[in-house]
């Protein structure tokens, strides 16, 4: 059995979400209330923080582990491509995910000059999608699924348009078309 700790407008829950949809895995879920975190979460995950998944008692946390845990667990279909520099490329952007994160959050926020990073935040994705489909190449996989909750977020709760980044907005566009993202659409469209 697998069980999924979950809060509905997590980003990083929905990475967890998007890759238990592409893999085909049954899952439960467990919704957590963010504002009011019971105590045994933490018992869960020292820092308290969701997602944690649970495989037939077994416990993981980190929404970025947790992504290669199902990878490897359950290889087809493959989230990453096979060529190992391609691999290596994707997961660099994901080891780098703050770096549009602090922008995005700061942004939220209302902090003075965020909108200015995180639109160098955008363009440094669009101009990774110039010429390729996917943020790790050919196929969908990890990275995509790694930074697709947050834009998601971004132009449905913080209004943001995506039109002057077109290969970014494409890709956005692209990604919806697959039933875990646009299961995704729809929540955020629901928050
Ligand atoms: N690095 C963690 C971040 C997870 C995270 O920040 N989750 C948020 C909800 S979006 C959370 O549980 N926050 C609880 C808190 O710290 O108050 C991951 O990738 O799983």
């Amino acid at each position: 059995m697998t069980t999924l700790y979950d809060a509905a407008r997590c980003p990083y829950c929905a990475r967890t979400r998007i890759v238990l949809v592409e893999k085909g895995i049954a899952y439960e879920t467990v919704e957590i209330d963010l504002s009011d975190r019971p105590s045994w979460l933490f018992e869960m995950n020292p820092a308290g923080k969701v997602p944690v998944l649970e495989e037939d008692g077994w416990i993981l946390s980190e929404s970025a582990v947790i992504a290669e845990y199902l990878n490897e667990r359950y290889p087809e279909p493959p989230l990453w491509p096979e060529d190992p520099g391609e691999r290596a490329a994707g997961r660099l952007l994901v080891f780098r995910f703050d770096d549009f994160s602090k922008p995005y959050y700061a942004l939220r926020r209302g902090d003075e000059g965020a909108r200015e990073r995180f639109e160098e935040e955008l363009a440094f994705l669009d101009a990774m999608l110039r010429g390729v489909p996917w943020l790790s190449g050919q196929a969908f996989g990890l990275a995509d699924i790694a930074f697709l909750p947050w834009l998601l977020r971004a132009r449905g709760l913080l209004r943001i348009s995506l039109e002057p980044w077109a290969a970014l907005a494409d890709w956005v566009e692209r990604a919806c078309e697959r039933p875990s993202v646009a299961a995704e659409q729809q929540l955020v469209a629901a928050l």
